[in-house]
């Protein structure tokens, strides 16, 4: 079965807590999902591959120099300034508008600086948090080695997850962005353009606000509809799409059928590319505690079977999927099925 890779050091972070609504709730992307996801991928035989470090190139061709050094000295800064809570989070945001287009003045409290940075209250940053979010990346940049090196598919088992991360902003559970930073080193590396077809159940807009604008990374998205009331609210309609970005957003409660219908289309979208990046949120399934779409564990086999079919060297890169019981097969069936739909096209 297909490689995969893996980093110890993807288990440090942990975000305690999410605040929502104001209210401090019990974190959902807890280190135990990568733990069950190795677990299903070791007994259905799969190849453990251990990450690599890599230096910053790939990672600074993705993000703001600035959110890497916030990232990498948050909690060192935070826990140094004696505050009343045990992960770093923003109370104020430096939007835009506030300083009338100027760059805003980087503040003098540690507590207000992760407002320059951070886009939700929702993504608290521990004392492992930048060693397992920079070990994501390396787990990611691992998996590009592999299928550079003329593997057809390999699996990055990346935690945190990353695709809600813009060039210099994070939240959605996600610090950086490992999904676009495996496109970003796979076009390096082979003949492009790169297809990121993102099947998280939340629309991928970290990913998509990367590649704006360029025609050399497609990006296309098959997520619940934010304009039914899901993260990210603000993004992810078909009125962004153009000839490189494609949404597809959908109905709370659609099933295989409709959600399939969606991942051949986005099938299609990425057929002209040389190479393929699958961000793989299995949050889309049913009895997933974070999204409402209801996709059975066959209907990610055939999901993976569609994009295999397209016969590209492929890097899986894992994003959300919160139910600790079913995270696991349904990577192994989706990996499976990706298998099935290269060798039977
Ligand atoms: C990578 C990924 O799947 N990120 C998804 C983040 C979506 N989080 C939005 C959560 C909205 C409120 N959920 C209530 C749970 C309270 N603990
Ligand atoms: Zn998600």
């Amino acid at each position: 079965m297909v490689p995969f890779v893996w980093s110890d050091d993807c288990l440090r972070h942990e975000p305690a807590a999410e605040v929502w609504v104001g209210v401090r709730t019990p974190a959902t992307e807890l280190p135990a999902r990568a733990v069950a996801i190795r677990g299903s991928l070791l007994a259905a035989g799969a190849r453990e591959v251990t990450a690599v470090a890599h230096d910053d190139s790939a990672l600074l061709e993705v993000h703001d120099p600035e959110l890497v050094g916030f990232l990498r000295t948050a909690w060192d800064e935070w826990s140094a300034s004696s505050l009343p809570s045990d992960r770093v989070v923003p109370y104020v945001f430096a939007r835009p508008e506030l300083t009338g287009g100027r760059e805003p003045t980087t503040p003098a409290a540690v507590w207000a600086r992760p407002g320059l940075f951070a886009y939700d209250t929702m993504t608290l940053i521990g004392p492992g948090t930048w060693e397992a979010a920079r070990a994501a990346v390396d787990v990611a940049l691992t998996a590009v080695d592999v299928v550079a090196s003329g593997e057809p598919l390999a699996y990055a088992c990346c935690r945190p997850p990353g695709h809600h991360v813009t060039r210099s902003l994070y939240g959605g559970s996600c610090y950086l962005n490992n999904t676009a930073i495996a496109a970003s080193a796979l076009l390096a590396r082979l003949d492009g353009p790169v297809a990121i077809v993102d099947i998280d159940a939340h629309h991928g807009n970290g990913t998509q606000e990367l590649f704006l604008g360029r025609d050399d990374v497609l990006t296309a998205s098959v997520h619940v509809d934010p304009g039914a009331g899901w993260f990210p609210h603000f993004l992810g309609f078909a009125a962004e799409n153009d000839e490189a970005n494609l949404n597809l957003p959908l109905a709370p409660g659609i099933r295989d059928v409709a959600w399939l219908a969606a991942v051949q289309r986005a099938a299609e979208f990425a057929a002209r590319a040389g190479a393929l990046v699958i961000a793989l949120g299995v949050d889309a399934a049913a009895g997933d505690p974070e999204s409402p779409l209801e996709v059975t564990a066959g209907g990610y086999r055939e999901a993976g079977r569609i994009l295999g079919r397209l016969g590209l060297p492929t890097v899986v890169v894992q994003e959300g999927g919160y139910d600790l019981a079913t995270i696991g097969p349904l990577v192994v069936e989706t990996l499976a099925g990706l298998e099935e739909g290269r060798t039977r096209r």
